[in-house]
């Protein structure tokens, strides 16, 4: 048998939880290495040129970056797809794909959750205060104008099943809401609907459990949940 593929991250960041995603839905078998991209030593560069997570491992092949993790994945594996097969749907599932890690990564993960959680609770220093405000009264609830005019009012992006650009855009809104921004059901109903719906379907519910989960825990004993979390999808499967 192939030993599983490793993927070095912390499930808590929403690029690593994408590629999570791709391998629960392809049934693909997976470690998991949490490390945290700022606290790693300078050989991570050697398989992390930008010095981001995730990296996906595969014996000597090596992959960076989130959404090519995520197309591997869909062409080198059947069964439930990750993305339209019509191209035009399909060119459109990539642009929600790159907004979500782009445009919201930068405004949720970069904005709000490395300036209001990392900085503070792991580098111990404070957080930038007009990112942070900027993130919140500006660039957010712009995002958040834009997706309520093009997010479904039932179902998902294209159909009746979430594929990766609603699992993409919709689990940024977690690291969101573990800086403190919650999306205001009032003002985006629809973008809170479908938040809710994502939220519920597999396997992103599981995984944003396993991230709550983490988010409590000490560095030291991180690793110890996800192989816990890893056994029991594996007996499960
Ligand atoms: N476009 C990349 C973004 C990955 C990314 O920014 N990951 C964050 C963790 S949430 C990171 O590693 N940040 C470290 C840094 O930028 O120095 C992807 O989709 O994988």
């Amino acid at each position: 048998m192939s030993e599983p593929v490793t993927i070095i991250g912390s499930p808590v960041s929403p690029y690593v939880r994408k590629a999570m995603i791709a391998l629960e839905v392809k049934g693909v078998p997976y470690r998991i290495d949490p490390q945290i991209p700022f606290l790693t030593p300078p050989e991570f560069t050697q398989i992390s040129p930008l010095r981001r997570v995730p990296v996906y491992l595969d014996g000597p092949f090596v992959l960076n970056d989130s959404s090519v993790i995520c197309e591997y994945l869909e062409e080198t594996h059947g069964g439930t797809p990750l993305y339209p097969a019509e191209p035009r749907w399909r060119a459109k599932a990539r642009w929600f794909e790159e907004y979500a890690d782009d445009h919201l990564g930068r405004n949720v993960v970069f904005g709000l959750f490395f300036q209001k959680v990392i900085r503070p609770f792991v580098l111990k220093e404070e957080g930038d205060k007009e990112m942070i405000r900027k993130a919140e009264e500006e660039t957010l609830p712009a995002a958040l104008d834009y997706l309520e005019g093009v997010l479904p009012e039932v179902g998902f992006l294209f159909g009746d099943r979430p594929m990766m650009a609603d699992f993409a855009m919709s689990t940024m809104l977690l690291n969101a809401r573990y800086a403190g921004f919650e999306v205001d059901a009032a003002r985006w109903p629809t973008v809170a609907g479908w938040r809710d719906r994502c939220f519920k379907a597999e396997p992103l519910a599981r995984l944003h459990a396993l991230s709550d989960t983490l988010m409590t825990t000490r560095r030291n004993d991180m690793q110890g949940v996800i192989d816990a979390y890893l056994a029991e999808r594996q007996s499960a499967a």
